[in-house]
């Protein structure tokens, strides 16, 4: 009765419709649906990995979704294949965001070699959704040789975007001079590529500056990737000045993270990592969910609140009695 075979097969023929659903499919938190879901990446695995992977993050506004769709198109353009992940969180607020991120994306929304898909609020956790990584997969097994992932830049999910990336590319816009001080401090400590959008019109006398201000600060840091000094490219998104070459830089960033071994080196942390936040988080929501716990859960948890027990031994305790072992003899 399962219709995993010829979803499979419909998937690696490249059918974007069928990429569509197993993301669905993957997303949902339905136990049955899961299982399917676990199935179905697993037959996968073989066809996945072979696109390049490019995490695009910045701050709210700074033309992540008009990078994407200008960079896009010129990758269309050089025969690539390119699917775009957007996981939006402003999409919270509705739909508003996912149609602005389609019309805002019109040319690859349309395009038959292109593929879209932005991820609803409730399956994204910091910016990054949860299955975002399995999402890659179902993408490159469907044929797709670039898998961009938007997201935007709100503190963690540049790093979340960046465990599962070959590429962090970061945009930024070049107003924001002050955005140099804290808050964007540890995007830059992990782009592999900084692009000022926005140089053009009367912006674009800001953008120079703004990029020789990120060149010189980029210095006083250690580059993710040791051989690669990280370029700061002034860009129009919207006019597509400086785009199109973008490929050129992620071509050459692969070429030498091929050359050192850093790309699988990175791919295989990720995937190491992935499993150590996968057990971690399957295993508290199991905990959480346990019903021989609930009510000593909330017990523990009153008692720890009121300050008359440790959170070191109520934790102790409770893992004890979800482990299956006697608490009192430790
Ligand atoms: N002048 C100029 N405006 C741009 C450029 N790129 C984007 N914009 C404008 O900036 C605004 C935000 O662009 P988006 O592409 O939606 O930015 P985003 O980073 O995806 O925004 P969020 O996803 O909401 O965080 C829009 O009004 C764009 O038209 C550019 O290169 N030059
Ligand atoms: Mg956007």
């Amino acid at each position: 009765m399962s219709a995993l075979p010829s979803l499979l097969a419909a998937l690696k023929g490249g059918d974007r419709r069928a990429l569509a659903r197993a993301i669905t499919l993957v997303e949902s938190t339905r136990p049955d649906h899961r299982e399917e879901a676990e199935r179905l990446v697993e037959a996968i695995l073989p066809f996945a990995g072979g696109s390049v992977r490019i995490g695009v993050s910045g701050p709210p506004g700074a033309g992540k979704s008009t990078f994407i769709e200008a960079f896009g198109r010129a990758g269309l353009e050089r025969g690539r294949r390119i699917a775009v992940l957007a996981l939006d969180p402003g999409s919270k607020r509705g739909g508003g965001a996912i149609l602005g991120d389609k019309t805002r994306m019109a040319f690859l929304a349309s395009a038959p070699e292109a593929f879209i898909r932005p991820s609803s609020a409730g399956v994204i956790e910091g910016g990054v959704g949860r299955r975002t990584r399995e999402a890659i997969l179902l993408c490159e097994a469907a044929g797709f040789d670039a898998v961009l992932v938007e997201t935007v830049g709100a503190g963690q999910s540049e790093t979340a975007v960046s465990e599962m990336a070959d590429m962090l590319i970061v945009i930024l816009s070049p107003a924001g001079g002050d955005e140099l001080q804290g808050l964007k401090r540890g995007i830059l400590e992990v782009a592999d590529m900084i692009l000022i959008n926005k140089a053009d019109g009367e912006l674009a006398p800001l953008a120079r500056r703004a990029e020789a201000e990120y060149r010189s600060a980029l210095r006083l840091l250690r580059p993710p990737c040791p051989e690669w000094q990280v370029p700061v490219r002034a860009v129009s998104a919207l006019e597509g000045t400086g785009i199109a070459a973008i490929w050129e830089d992620v071509e050459r960033f692969r070429a030498v993270a091929e050359a050192s071994n850093g790309w699988a080196e990175r791919r295989a942390l990720q995937a190491r990592r992935a499993l150590w936040s996968e057990i971690e988080e399957s295993l508290l929501e199991r905990l959480r969910a346990a019903p021989q716990l609930a009510r000593r859960l909330r017990l523990e948890e009153a008692e720890v609140t009121a300050g008359k027990r440790s959170p070191w031994a109520a934790a102790r305790t409770l893992i004890s009695l979800f482990l299956g072992e006697n608490p009192a003899s430790k």
